[in-house]
Parts: structure tokens; sequence; C-alpha cells
């Protein structure tokens, strides 16, 4: 299963203006020569990569783009003015094809790459152009060539950040649904989630992440209990790992998290070797809030700092983004 986001656009650059015909009139001089103009050259569509978006989410509303067209040329060998280019921004990492003939167009793997996806037409060249010494009446022009047209396609494949781990009904899901635009099934029976969802974190309108949200795991996962562990592929190129715990289950959570570790480590050993973010989720929950601070110092003893949240009341939340997003600025991918 991949993760792509795609959209389909028309794009239309810009056609050349008109050359135009035209003589000399001024009054000292009865006969003046050919001064038309050429036409100017239409714009092209251009896209550009920014890193400032995440999602090819904007295209489904606006479809058509159109660079302008050039200006027509004038007397007194005035050019036309060019038309202006139409830079369409995109995501790093969006490829472009053409979709009548399937090919790719570009692929827009860097930041601020630019790509000429239609061309522009050609101005057409006045009249003045075409004098010769045996020529000296051109009445000929050109027209301006039409700007080339195209339908496209967008594709971007999402890569996960930070995965969600745990144990099945935890609350992965709410978590997700409540830091990301994702709207994952949220209910309270495991294995609820069955294929894997990613979900985009804006954050303070500068920065963005990217979450991935995982089957629940279980004691044997990598035996192929409950729904097995293959879904652990969409996390191995991650950063982060996010653990979340639910101390509302009938068992030890640090029990839990060794459980789920193991799980991990199994499937792969560098799984099991990136950075971790330990979540203790439902705290909203007396009974859990009850047992906080006999669990923070349960994890304490092990080097680990319990982030506790709750996706219900949003209580911690805050937080635990920004602690995610200052660990996937320092981390390193392993
Ligand atoms: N009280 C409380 N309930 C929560 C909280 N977070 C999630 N839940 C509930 O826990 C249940 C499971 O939530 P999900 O988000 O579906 O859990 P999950 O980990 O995605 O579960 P699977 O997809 O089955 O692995 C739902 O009934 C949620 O409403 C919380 O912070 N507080
Ligand atoms: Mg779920």
């Amino acid at each position: 299963m991949k993760f792509i986001d795609t959209a389909e656009i028309d794009v239309k650059a810009g056609s050349g203006g008109n050359g135009c015909v035209s003589f000399r009139r001024e009054k000292y001089i009865p006969r003046g020569g050919p001064d038309g103009g050429d036409g100017g050259n239409g714009g092209n569509i251009i896209v550009r990569s920014s890193l400032r978006l995440f999602t090819l989410v904007d295209f489904r509303y606006v479809r058509h783009y159109r660079a302008k067209n050039g200006v027509h040329g004038k007397g007194k060998k005035m050019y036309g003015r060019n038309g202006e280019d139409r830079i369409i921004d995109v995501p790093v990492g969006t490829q472009i094809f053409d979709t009548r003939t399937g090919s790719l167009i570009a692929d827009l793997s860097h930041p601020d790459q630019e790509a000429v996806i239609a061309k522009g037409g050609k101005g057409g060249k006045g009249n003045a152009r075409f004098v010769s010494s045996t020529h000296q009446v051109p009445l000929e022009s050109e027209p301006g060539a039409p700007g080339e047209q195209r339908h496209i396609r967008l594709e971007l494949k999402l890569l996960a950040d930070a995965g969600l781990v745990g144990f099945p009904n935890v609350g992965k899901s709410s978590l997700i649904k409540r830091i990301s635009n994702a709207h994952p099934r949220v209910a309270d029976y495991p294995f609820t989630t069955i294929a894997p969802i990613l979900g985009i974190v804006r954050y303070k309108d500068e920065k963005s992440f990217v979450v991935a949200d995982i089957p629940g795991l279980i004691e044997g996962a990598h035996h192929g209990k409950g729904l097995g562990d293959q879904f652990l592929k969409h996390i191995e190129r991650t950063k982060l790992i996010i653990h979340i715990l639910d101390a509302t289950r009938d068992s030890d959570p640090y029990n839990d998290y060794r459980i789920i570790n193991n799980e991990l480590k199994s499937y792969s050993g560098s799984l099991i070797k990136k950075e971790q973010i330990v979540v203790m989720n439902k705290i909203d929950i007396p009974v859990v809030r009850d047992r906080l601070i006999d669990y923070k110092e349960t994890f304490r003893a092990h080097a680990i700092d319990l982030f506790p949240v709750s996706c219900v009341s949003g209580e911690g939340i805050v937080m635990l983004v920004d602690e995610i997003v200052r660990r996937l600025e320092t981390t390193k991918q392993v």
C-alpha cells in the first residue's frame, strides 16, 4: 500500500501576440518604411517546488491554470510585451505526468526547483522584419503561436515522519484525528484500524510533519497474531515512534511497553533503534490520573519521560506536539 496524493489539472500557456503590419507616416518622410513590431511571447506555465506546501489538496478546488498572452506588436517597431508566466507552487516531491501520454514531465525532488510544463507561444514577427533589398514594402506579418495546452496529473508520495504504535484501542487513531487532518475511525473495540492512515500535522502555520496511524499490535504479532506485524513496514522510514499506552487496560503499562517494543524488535533491528516518545493516553479517566505519578516514576526509573495526554479533553496535546517537532528536528534517521 502506498500513500499517494494525486490531483489532475488543466494548464494553458499564453499565446504569442501577433506581429503588426505598419508603415512610418511622418511629415517629411513621404514614403516611410515598414515599422510593424513583433508580438510578445506568451507566458509559460511553470511548476515550482515549495517547502511551504505539503499536500495536493488545493488542486481539488482550482483545476484550471492559464498564463498571460503576449501583447500584439504595434507600429513604430513597438514590440508587444511578453505574457507573464504563471507559477504553480507544489509540495517538494511532486511528480508531474502528462495524462494523455502518461509520460513523466518533471520530478521536483528538491526545494525551489522549477520546470516549464507548458510553453508559451512565440510572438509573431511584425512586417518590419520582412523587409529586404528586393522586398521593400512587406505586407506580411506573423500571427502569434498558440500557447501549449496540457492536461496533467500531479502525484505526491507521502512519507511518514513519525509512526504511532501501541496495543489496540489505546487511542492511536484518536491522537492522529486530534492533531492532524486525517479522519480515521475511532471505536471502542480492538482492531478498529485495519489499514495504515497518514495524517498531516500543521505546526504553528510554519512547519508540518506526517504521522502514520497503523493497526494495533499484540503480543505475538510477529507470528501473525491479531493483524500481524506487516504494517510496521509503513513506519520503517520514520524518524520517530510515538508509543501510546493506555492505563485503563488491565495490565501494567511498563509491561505493555516492553511487549510492544519486543514486537518492534522482532520485526526489525532498525525499528527498535528509533527514538520513541512514550505517551500515556486517557488521563481524563480518574483511575489513570490517580496512578499517573506512580507510572511516571516507574518509567523515570528506566530513563523514560512519560507524556500524559487525553485525546478526549485535549490535555497535554500541545506539549506533545511541541515535543514531536523538537525531536523530529534533532533526531537522525535510523
Ligand atoms: N476517555 C478517553 N477515551 C479515549 C481517549 N482516547 C481514545 N479514547 C477512546 O478509546 C477507544 C479507542 O480509540 P481508538 O483511537 O480507536 O484506538 P486505536 O488505538 O486507534 O485502536 P485500534 O485501531 O483498534 O488499534 C475509543 O472508544 C476512543 O473514544 C482518551 O484520551 N480518553
Ligand atoms: Mg485505530
